[in-house]
């Protein structure tokens, strides 16, 4: 039996009219290529781990009450009477940076997983009366909720996608309050879920921006390549507003193309355009062309590149040509100044990086990292694998995990399509074979396809033995939905000694590429031994020597990427005075110094450079 209490809640929430969604059911395309006003600097934050902000005392959440937003809006309040009763405010607290997760900002919160709730202060004048402004965050990890002068925005799940939702109408001039509760708690149902190998950063960790559109505006775009076609660039443009049958022009001026649009009744507008010659991107002539799209008085300019990918029986082909990637893996962190990588000088520093090792290709692993990446991989010229955080045992039964799963791969879809540099969407990362999971990924694979059917679908498996104690087989049902088969294996460091490699027998029964998205042992950078001494420089760098022996010798392997580039946070590497907190197995220490493998890869490249096999 429900209490009258009950029933005046239920009554509150069905008819409130209170509608937030996760994303007002869309993300803005290139929100850097816009009019924006930057929110980034200091917020002020309040740690919340009972989440009293969030819940009144008989544990029922206030945006479920008669009164939506209630414990954000008691935390906005400043003590004006001073017999008034405050318990929180975010007057006088302490301040965080944004973007940048709380861990590495503020001691106390190192090891903290839970709620903080941040706000922020702002005026904002539009520049037009009739324009429509947007609040964007570029990520927050893991579960946000966010409210604008007391006011429910909505709620975002995942930690490494953006969204946005539009505040036109409760904007004022001055004194506009932002408050955003995040949590970072780990959860069985969530993609990722409880457990992985890397540290749960929590925070605002990428940028947040005010955009400011015209009434009708250009919400997003895909320009590329048409898939089979060498000279026909095709795609679409979504309007987003009351002219949806407006008309758009899109015009590449270094290929003298223009083209006009007209919207259908949705406000999609789809164009094609046949040019004479393109200067394809690739890594060796990382071409970009400016690309212009407009409506009236909305014009977004972007840099695009155009190229193809393909494969053909067990090659990989770039604009047609054979080629062997190069990698390396990349988590989204910078070791140097602690905490995850954000920033466009942070993602230089890991780029460059890979470039040192001479890679031509990176594996993003284990989640979406920052726009800055894919933009700046797209300048330099770099390969890249973008991976969604379906990592190890999520719930393959559980529909709100797969829509959860579905949701991040589509954003980050919507978010770099248009990224020359992307070339693999991977669907997962070690996931033990069953039915259900297999049923789970294909179901994913079908949806990238469908909204991106020019690039390559890859997953990292996992190998096994059977009798024969020499023999390493890679069978995955799921290698039949993929167009590369990617395995991560660690013979010579979980699996035997570094000498195993020099035994080790593949059966790999696909006609397709492969590629070995991670292998690796740790050192200690500074720590030295023989090559059988655990943790030492040495012994990770004859694994490395004999590990790249052994893979050369497999007919279809057509690249790699070694695990990782930097030594990286977890929790779950506590080994004192070795470990110490930190994944140990990059060939870059956590100061910036090289490891010895780091040597024996970049020789490597080269020669596999110089062998023609690009
Ligand atoms: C793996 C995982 C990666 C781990 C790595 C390791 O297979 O994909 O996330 O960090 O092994 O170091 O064991």
């Amino acid at each position: 039996m429900k209490t009258f209490k009950q029933l005046i809640t239920l009554f509150f929430v069905l008819f409130s009219g209170q509608v937030f969604s996760a994303n007002n059911g869309f993300i803005i395309q290139n929100v850097s290529g816009r009019n924006t006003q930057s929110l980034n600097g200091k917020w002020n934050y309040i740690v919340d781990p009972y989440e009293n902000g969030f819940y009144n005392y008989r544990l029922i959440p206030f945006d479920e009450t008669e009164n939506p937003g209630n414990g954000a809006f008691f935390m906005d309040k400043k003590q004006t009477d001073k017999s008034e009763l405050i318990e929180y405010s975010f007057y006088d607290s302490p301040t965080l940076n944004v973007p940048g997760d709380w861990n590495s900002q503020e001691e106390k919160l190192f090891y903290y997983e839970g709620t903080v709730w941040y706000r922020r202060l702002f005026g904002y004048k539009k520049m037009a009366k009739n324009n429509r402004v947007f609040v964007h965050f570029g990520a927050a990890n893991y579960e946000s909720h966010v409210y604008l002068n007391g006011k429910k925005l909505g709620k975002h799940i995942g930690g490494f996608t953006p969204f946005n939702y539009e505040i036109t109408d409760l904007l004022k001039d001055e004194g506009n309050s932002l408050v955003v509760k995040v949590d970072n708690k780990r959860k069985k149902e969530a993609v990722p879920t409880v457990n992985t190998d890397w540290w749960n950063y929590g925070g605002i960790t990428r940028d947040v921006n005010l955009v400011e559109v015209p009434e009708t505006f250009i919400q997003d775009y895909s320009v590329q390549l048409k898939k089979g076609g060498k000279n026909e660039i095709a795609g679409f443009v979504q309007l987003n507003g009351s002219a949806k049958n407006a008309t758009v022009k899109i015009t590449i001026p270094e290929l003298k193309l223009t083209v006009d649009a007209k919207a259908d009744s949705t406000g999609k507008a789809e164009f094609s355009l046949k040019a004479k010659k393109i200067d394809y991107w690739c890594p060796e002539n990382p071409k970009l062309y400016a690309v212009e799209i407009s409506n009236n008085d909305n014009t977004i300019t972007d840099k695009i590149g155009f190229r193809t990918i393909e494969t053909k029986g067990t090659d990989i082909l770039l604009n047609g040509k054979s080629i062997f990637l190069r990698g390396i893996c990349i988590h989204e962190e910078n070791a140097l100044r602690g905490g995850r990588a954000y920033s466009m000088s942070d993602a230089q520093m890991l780029l460059n990086s890979a470039k040192e090792l001479n890679c031509n290709y990176v594996r993003l692993a284990h989640y979406p990292h920052s726009e800055n990446m894919v933009k700046l991989a797209d300048e330099m010229g770099i390969l890249v694998w973008e991976e969604n955080p379906v990592y190890w045992t999520i719930q393959w039964n559980n529909p709100e995990t797969y829509e959860n799963a579905k949701q991040q791969l589509t954003d980050v879809i919507t978010r770099d399509k248009n990224r020359a540099s992307v070339i693999i969407w991977s669907m997962a990362n070690e996931t033990p074979v069953s039915e259900v999971r297999t049923n789970f990924l294909k179901n994913l694979a079908a949806v990238a396809r469908n909204l991106d059917g020019t690039r390559l679908i890859s997953a990292a498996l996992e190998i096994h033995s059977e009798k024969d104690p020499n023999e390493r087989i890679v069978q995955d049902p799921f290698a039949e939905y993929v167009d590369i088969v990617n395995f991560n294996q660690y013979i010579g460091w979980y699996d035997g000694l570094p000498e195993l490699c020099d035994k080790v027998k593949w059966t790999i029964k696909y006609d397709k590429p492969v590629m070995i998205s991670e292998f690796g042992g740790s050192a200690l950078q500074g720590k030295h031994g023989d090559a059988l001494t655990r943790f030492s420089e040495e012994f990770q760098e004859d694994l490395y020597d004999r590990t790249l022996k052994m893979l050369s010798k497999i007919p279809q392997f057509r690249g790699v990427s070694p695990w990782i580039l930097y030594d990286f946070r977890s929790p779950r590497r506590m080994l004192p005075n070795v470990q110490d907190g930190w994944n140990r197995k990059g060939v870059i220490g956590e100061n910036g110094t090289k490891k010895k493998a780091f040597f024996v890869l970049k020789n490597f490249y080269n020669e596999m450079e110089k062998k023609g096999l690009k």
